[in-house]
C-alpha cells in the first residue's frame, strides 16, 4: 500500500490515505462560546477559535477526498445518570453541569451548548461519538467505528490539546493507532499548556504520535496523484 509523507515533527508523517481518518475533538459550542462549561470554569473561551477556521479548511479537503470524518462530542445523559460524582464536583465552576445557562444546560446532551459549533457541523455519514469522559475511546463506540472502516491512522484536531486531544491521542497510541496532530487545528485556554502538549506528543522519538501544521498537511495532500484521492 502507498504511503505519502508529510512533513512533521519528530520526523515526517507516512499517511496512508486507505487508512487515515479526521477525528474532530469536542468542538462545541460548550467550550468555544460564552455561557458554557468552559467559561464556568473561568476559562476565556476566545482563545479557542482560532481552531475553527483551519479545521474547517481541513473538513472540506478530507470531504473533497471522500476520506473518513468522525466528530465526539463531550457530554451526559440530561437525568446525569453517567456523571460521576468526582467530576461533577470538579472545579468549583460557578455553574456546574447540568445546571441551567444561556446555552441550556450545561454539557447536557439534547442542549444547544452540547452542539457542535456551526461552522464546523457534521455532515450525512460522518459518525458523531458521544463521550463521556475526556477520552474519546473511554466508554464509546469509537474503536470499533475506525476497525470497521479499516483505520489504522488519525488526525485529530480540536479541543482542548492538554484535555480531550491528548487523552485521545494516549489512548489511540496505546491502541495501535498513528495519530498526527496540526498544532494550528487544536487549541487551550492555557497557551503554555497548548504547547507544552505538543511537545509532549512527539517529545522522546514521536511518543505518542507526530505534529505538523495544517497549512504543510494541506499542501501534501494536494500533491497526492489523483488515483489515491478517493477510497
Ligand atoms: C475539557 C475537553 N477541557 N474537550 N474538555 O474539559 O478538552
Amino acid at each position: 500500500m502507498n504511503t505519502f509523507s508529510i512533513p512533521a515533527e519528530p520526523y515526517d508523517f507516512a499517511l496512508r490515505p486507505d487508512a487515515c481518518a479526521l477525528l474532530v475533538i469536542d468542538m462545541q459550542r460548550d467550550f468555544l462560546e460564552p455561557g458554557g462549561f468552559g467559561e464556568s470554569l473561568g476559562n476565556d473561551v476566545s482563545l479557542l477559535r482560532r481552531t475553527i477556521a483551519p479545521i474547517r479548511t481541513l473538513l472540506a479537503a478530507w470531504r473533497a477526498l471522500a476520506w473518513p470524518v468522525l466528530h465526539t462530542r463531550e457530554g451526559h445523559a440530561p437525568d446525569l445518570s453517567d456523571l460521576h460524582a468526582s467530576k461533577r464536583m470538579r472545579g468549583s465552576p460557578s455553574r456546574g453541569i447540568g445546571d441551567p445557562g444561556p446555552m441550556g444546560r450545561i454539557l447536557v446532551r439534547g442542549e444547544p451548548g452540547h452542539e457542535i459549533v456551526p461552522e464546523l457541523v457534521p455532515v450525512a455519514g460522518e459518525p458523531v461519538v458521544d463521550k463521556r469522559g475526556k477520552g474519546a475511546f473511554y466508554a464509546t463506540d469509537l474503536d470499533v467505528l475506525l476497525q470497521a472502516r479499516g483505520i489504522r491512522q488519525l488526525v485529530v484536531v480540536g479541543v482542548t490539546t492538554e484535555v480531550c486531544v491528548h487523552t485521545t491521542v494516549r489512548e489511540a497510541n496505546d491502541r495501535g493507532y498513528e495519530c498526527l496532530v496540526p498544532s494550528d487545528c487544536t487549541g487551550s485556554y492555557f497557551p503554555e499548556f497548548h504547547e507544552a502538549g505538543l511537545a509532549m506528543i512527539k517529545a522522546q522519538g514521536g511518543i505518542f504520535g507526530w505534529v505538523t501544521r495544517s497549512p504543510e498537511l494541506l499542501a501534501a495532500i494536494e500533491r497526492l496523484p489523483s488515483s489515491t484521492k478517493s477510497p
